[in-house]
């Protein structure tokens, strides 16, 4: 799949320091291992209602962490999945009456504008589900043959033959690394009874008779009278589970392990528990080193739902006029880990600092303002991806700079300290100003 393009990242001379990440899984900071390659896999959306503030969050979080692995001289692999067929948008496409080819295709092609606008760099492999079928059609028979997925009889009148993963089976699955062995709650760090709740929540159907573990989760689900479907293959006709998709996806395209599995928090359980278990019952080797969560995005206090109405979307503030810009900069004063909610107030913010920042950048940086400060950004991303400390950074060296601006006339027009900046703005935090 075709991902979106971008601007050359400009490159700043110097090095940032080790970055130390919070590892979600592991409950404390690490020091992510990227002397090979850093590879990063990141969830990719469900094209039915993008991009909202909570995606944008977290595309742009973990596009920080791109830029401060290039930055470090990293080899990176980036890659990102579109869930371009599951229940949600199918269920939306039906109740719309829209083809659901066509809201995946609109609503994708929607994402791209709304990442290229926000200055996110494009992942090295865009994949959808729908072209990796064949890829999880062997992945699920090779499960089964290695006795951790199985197949449920029918019920109410559905067709036999759906496969689930067995995650009892899988916990038996004798490890080749020890230290890497999956077992339930890895990941995610829940008990069961909060599992439960969450798969019920999240797309899991604890109550399905016939299931060995009710977290067990679907690897194929086979055809339904309406329902678009693939060949399967040995398993029949029929379309991928969820989790299944993102662990090949990921297997496929980068290294086992590869460096981080992130995306939003909501993905801690069922989806990036069951990804990693498919992976390493798969062949012994874990999925990823590490794990980051994105906090999850409200709006004026409240969970944003299609059915609320309450969408603050990306190209609906685009069609207003407001400089992506501006976006970009109210969703980096925000910490990555942690929920937030968006409002008009954040934006309004978010604006002025931008116009303050384009006019500092049109003042006299002197050569020793610029590197500090530049070092000073660097600090604070490899402190966990400490955006708002790097804002609070530049917001201090704007004020000294713009004090300083209005009691020298005439200041210079063209001067290297502000060329650095701005590129360096560019490169680490991905604000890219335009002159005054
Ligand atoms: N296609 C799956 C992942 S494989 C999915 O979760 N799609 S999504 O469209 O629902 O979400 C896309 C990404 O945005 C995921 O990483 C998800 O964790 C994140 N996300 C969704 N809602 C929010 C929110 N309110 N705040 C922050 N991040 C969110
Ligand atoms: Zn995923």
């Amino acid at each position: 799949m075709r991902a979106w393009s971008s601007a050359p990242v400009p490159a700043v001379p110097g090095r940032p320091p080790q970055l130390s990440l919070w590892d979600t899984s592991r409950g404390e900071r690490v020091e992510p291992n990227i002397s090979g390659t850093a590879g990063l896999y990141v969830c990719g959306i469900t094209p039915y209602d993008a991009t909202h503030m909570g995606h944008a969050a977290t595309y742009v979080a973990f596009d920080l962490l791109v830029r401060q692995w290039k930055d470090a001289g990293a080899d990176v692999v980036y890659v990102q999945n579109v869930t371009d067929v599951d229940d949600p948008l199918l269920e939306r496409a039906t109740a719309t009456g829209v083809e659901w080819t066509r809201l995946a295709e609109e609503q994708t092609d929607l994402f791209r504008t709304d990442m290229e606008a926000l200055n996110v760099i494009p992942p090295t492999q865009y994949v959808g589900a729908v072209e990796s079928v064949p890829l999880i059609v062997d992945g699920v028979e090779h499960l089964l043959a290695e006795g951790v997925a199985y197949r449920v009889p029918g019920t109410e009148g559905g067709p036999d033959g759906d496969v689930y993963f067995d995650v009892e089976a899988a916990q038996r699955v004798t490890p080749t690394t020890e230290a890497g062995a999956w077992v339930l709650g890895q990941v995610c760090g829940y008990d069961e009874a909060e599992m439960l709740k969450l798969s019920a929540e999240r797309g899991g159907d604890p109550d399905r008779p016939g299931k060995r573990h009710r977290l067990d989760p679907l690897l194929w689900r086979v055809k339904r009278e309406g329902e678009p479907a693939w060949d399967g293959r040995s398993l029949g006709e029929g379309r991928p589970g969820w989790h299944i998709e993102c662990s090949l996806i990921a297997r496929k395209h980068l290294p086992a392990p590869f460096t981080v599995q992130a995306g939003g928090s909501d993905l801690r359980f069922p989806h990036h528990e069951m990804s990693a278990a498919h992976a390493y019952a798969s062949d012994g080797v874990p999925l990823a080193e590490h794990y980051a969560h994105a906090g999850m995005v409200g709006l004026d206090g409240e969970k944003m739902s299609k059915s609320k109405g309450n969408l603050a979307l990306v190209s609906r503030l685009r069609e207003q006029g407001v400089d992506p810009m501006s976006v970009r900069l109210a969703l980096l004063a925000h910490s990555y880990g942690t929920d937030w909610f968006w409002s008009q107030e954040v934006l309004n913010e978010a604006e002025a600092r931008r116009r303050r920042w384009t006019s500092a950048l049109e003042a006299e940086w002197s050569e020793s303002e610029a590197e500090a400060l530049i070092a000073k950004i660097r600090e604070a991303l490899a402190d966990n991806l400490d955006a708002p400390r790097a804002l609070q950074e530049v917001d201090d060296a704007v004020s000294r700079v713009l004090t300083a601006a209005q009691t020298a006339e005439g200041a210079a027009r063209e001067n290297d300290g502000a060329g650095r900046v701005r590129e360096a703005l560019d490169a680490l935090l991905g604000i890219r100003l335009n002159a005054a």
